[in-house]
C-alpha cells in the first residue's frame, strides 16, 4: 500500500447513532477518497485481535466489550498526508480534549465511545487495512 492511505472504523457508538453518513460526509469533504467500505460486526476475539497492542492496558477488556457492542463501518481512505491529516480531522482521543470542528468533538460521547478511529502510523495502516479487506475488496 502507498503511504497515502489510512485506515479507520466508525465505531458503534455512532454507528448506532445512526451518524455513519455525516461521519463519511465530514471525510470525504476533508478531501478523502474512499478506497473500501464495509459495515460488518466483531466478535470480542476480533476486536481483541485488532487491539492486541493495547492488551496490558487497564481499559483493553472494556475496550473489547465495547467494540463488538454493535455493528462498525470499516473503511480505507486514501489522501496525501492520509495519516496525519485523519488524525487531525478526527481529534484527541478525549473529546474533551477534542479540537472544534474534528469528528470526536461533534460526535464522541465518552473516551471510551470516542467515534471513530484512525491509524496512528503508515505501517499499522496497512495492517489494519489487511485485517478487514483483501486486496479484491480495494479500489485501484
Ligand atoms: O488512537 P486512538 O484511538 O486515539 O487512541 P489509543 O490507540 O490510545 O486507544 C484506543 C482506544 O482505546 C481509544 O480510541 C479509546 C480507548 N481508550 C484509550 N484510552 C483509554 C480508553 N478507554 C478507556 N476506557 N480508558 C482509557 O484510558
Amino acid at each position: 500500500m502507498a503511504t497515502n492511505r489510512t485506515f479507520t472504523m466508525i465505531k458503534p457508538d455512532a454507528f448506532g447513532a445512526g451518524n455513519t453518513g455525516a461521519i463519511l460526509e465530514m471525510i470525504e469533504s476533508a478531501g478523502f477518497r474512499i478506497i473500501a467500505l464495509r459495515a460488518t460486526r466483531l466478535s470480542p476475539e476480533l476486536a481483541g485481535q485488532f487491539y492486541e497492542v493495547h492488551k496490558e492496558r487497564p481499559f483493553y477488556a472494556d475496550l473489547c466489550q465495547y467494540m463488538s457492542s454493535g455493528p462498525i463501518v470499516a473503511a480505507i481512505l486514501e489522501k496525501s498526508n492520509a495519516v496525519a491529516d485523519f488524525r487531525s480531522l478526527i481529534g484527541a482521543t478525549n473529546p474533551e480534549n477534542a479540537a472544534e470542528g474534528t469528528i470526536r468533538k461533534r460526535f464522541a460521547t465518552s473516551l471510551e465511545a470516542n467515534a471513530i478511529h484512525g491509524s496512528d502510523s503508515d505501517e499499522n495502516a496497512l495492517i489494519e487495512s489487511n485485517f478487514f479487506f483483501s486486496a479484491f475488496d480495494q479500489i485501484g
